[in-house]
This record gives structure tokens, sequence and C-alpha cells, in this order.
């Protein structure tokens, strides 16, 4: 298609050589790019790299995987960080796209929200690859709006959680769920994986195990994907409901905050409160290792070579799938100690 043979460089250079008007009335009559906007093939690239936050070592991790990645290549990645504050990422994705970098790659904070600056990367005739987070597809699509989406399936990170607390539990809980940041799609997806398994149906089917009445959801509340938010929401809902019995963190940075609270407040997590939560970070090894923490379900940061490797597919023009998938390994007390320190 002629879109995608063309880039937005290549429309410019024809109208600025006053190419003429049968030309240039030529590529008005397309509507604005109908599919993602193409990427040429050149011997560097300046990449848009617009960062959530760096307050834990799951970002950190991520935004040096990246650096690594892009320096070992030779390109030049222009990094902005919103601080956990999903409207300056907006303005920063804004800022890079005036800029008018060649590529875009980055975690979308929330999946609505941020999915209009896909839009107008689009418009803008930039590239996107989403990275770790992933949008609302009803308002940007992979494959039409954005060229796909690099990530984990949150929602099997979910019912692995789920699966391990009514083994280590023998089916008898109450759960406190502490929730990553709201209207981000890991949250959404973490939480309805963990919660449709022990209503017995998993993504739409009844699962073999049936549903676990005695696993009973007693609080659920944000903490942001924050280890010091999760300490606090945690000795907040400690006072409400003292009978908890367990507790699932959307992220491990929530679980250690949580063991906090709940060392504070006289309980013993391990052994009177059965913790699960994602990530696999080193910390998350530390504690299962010290028998805090129960399991961790892994979700990698390290995206800097996947990503990159599908930059250079996609100029190359081979077919990119909507979803590239990462695997996630599990970790509890029969492995947790042979891959300390080597995570992040
Ligand atoms: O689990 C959490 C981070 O988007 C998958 O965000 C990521 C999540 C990750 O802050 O620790």
């Amino acid at each position: 298609m002629i879109e995608r043979s063309l880039n937005r460089r290549s429309v410019l250079r024809l109208g600025a050589a006053g190419a003429g008007a049968i030309v240039a009335s030529r590529y008005v009559a397309i509507p604005a790019w109908a599919q993602v906007p193409p990427l040429e093939e050149k011997d560097t690239y300046t990449v848009g790299f617009a960062q959530v936050g760096s307050n834990n070592p799951w970002r950190l991790g991520e935004s040096k995987s990246m650096q690594d990645e892009a320096a070992r290549l030779g390109y030049t990645l222009v990094e902005t960080n919103a601080n956990e504050d999903t409207a300056k990422q907006i303005a920063d994705l804004d800022s890079l796209i005036a800029q008018g970098v060649d590529i875009l790659i980055f975690p979308p904070r929330e999946s609505q929200a941020i999915a209009p600056s896909v839009l107008k990367a689009k418009a803008a005739g930039i590239p996107v690859i989403l990275i770790d987070r992933d949008v609302d597809h009803s308002i940007a699509k992979p494959g039409e709006d954005y060229i796909t989406f690099i990530g984990s399936d949150f929602v099997d990170q979910g019912r692995r959680a789920a699966e391990w607390l009514v083994e280590a539990t023998g089916g008898e809980a109450k759960i406190i769920q502490l929730e990553g940041t709201t209207g981000s799609d890991p949250a959404i997806d973490r939480q309805k994986g963990f919660e449709d398994y022990l209503a017995g149906t998993f993504q739409g089917t009844p699962t073999a195990a049936g549903a676990h009445p005695g696993m009973e959801i007693i609080a659920s509340q944000t903490g942001d994907f924050q280890r010091d938010l999760g300490r606090e929401v945690m000795q907040t809902l400690l006072q409400a409901h003292p009978d908890v019995t367990a507790v699932y963190a959307h992220n491990d940075e929530m679980a250690i905050g949580a063991i906090a609270a709940l060392q504070e407040a006289g309980r013993t997590p391990g052994e009177d409160v059965i913790l699960v939560s994602i990530d696999g970070s080193n910390a998350a090894l530390d504690a299962i290792v010290d028998g805090t923490l129960g399991a961790s379900v892994e979700s990698s940061p390290f995206f800097g070579p996947i990503a990159f490797e599908t930059m250079a597919k996609y100029i190359a023009g081979e077919d990119i799938p909507d979803w590239v998938k990462v695997e996630d390994r599990f970790f509890d007390e029969s492995n947790a100690a042979e891959f300390q320190g080597e995570q992040f």
C-alpha cells in the first residue's frame, strides 16, 4: 500500500521540493495514516522512551535495559520520566512527538488515559511500540494504530497467583488484595485473572478445579504498585480486618510494604498470613528465602533487546503479531535461592 511505502519525511520532502499540485493532491486524498506509519532504514535512530516513573527497582531495571540496548546499537534514546503521574506522561509524549523522534517505545501508565497519545503519534507519522503495559484496544488498536504490545500475560499471572494461594492455604483464606495503579493494564488484568480463577472460571471457560468458595476477598484497595503505599494501605486495612489470613499483592514492592506492616502489627507473615505477589524482583526472592513471602510470579522488566529487535523487524517489513508475548517463570521456596541477586 502506498501509505506503507512512504514515510512522513518522504511525503514532506515531496511537498518541500515543490513536486507539484498533482502529487500533492494525490496524498491529500489519502486518509491520514490508515496504517501504522512506516519507518525507513537508516544508520541510526532517535527513539523516544516515555518512562512511567523511577521509584522502584522494576522501573529502574526496565530503563537500564532500554538504555543499554540503545547504546549497544548506537541509537539515541530520548528519555522522559512521568514520576508516576499520568498527566505528566501525556505532556512528555506530546513533547517527544513535537521533537519528531523516529519512533516511540514506551509503557502507557494507564490503559485508557494514554491511548489518545498513541493516536496523536500516529497522526504525526511516528510509529509506536508499547512495552510492558498496553492501552485499551477500543481506543487504539495494535497492528493499526501502533505496531504491537510487547509484554506479559497479566490475566494469567493473576491466575497463577490464585492457583498457588489455593494450594498454600488449603482453599480456606480471608484475602486482602493490594491492587496496582488504578486504570493500568496490569492492575486490571491481574485482578481479573485472580478473581476469575477463585470463582471457578478462566477467560470465560470453567476451570477443572472449579470454584473456591473458601477463598474470600475481604478487602481490595490500590497501593499504586508502590512499597510505601502498600505498607500504609495494609496498616489501615489490618485494623478493619484483623481476621486476614492471606495477601495478594499485584507487585512485589507492595507485598514487601505489606510484610513490614504485618510485622509492625505483631503478625508473622509466612505463617499466620500467607503472601503471594508478582514481578520476581531480587527483594522478593530474598523474602521467599527468608520465609515471609510465599511466591512471586515473574514479570520481567528487561524489554530492551526484544523491543529493539521488534523495531528492526518492523523496519525490515516483517509481519509483527499484535501481541509479542513474554513468558514468565514462577518463584517459590523450591527455586528462589537459585535466582537470588540475578533479577532486578
Ligand atoms: O509489575 C510493577 C510496575 O507495568 C508490568 O509496573 C508493569 C508493572 C510491574 O510498577 O512492578
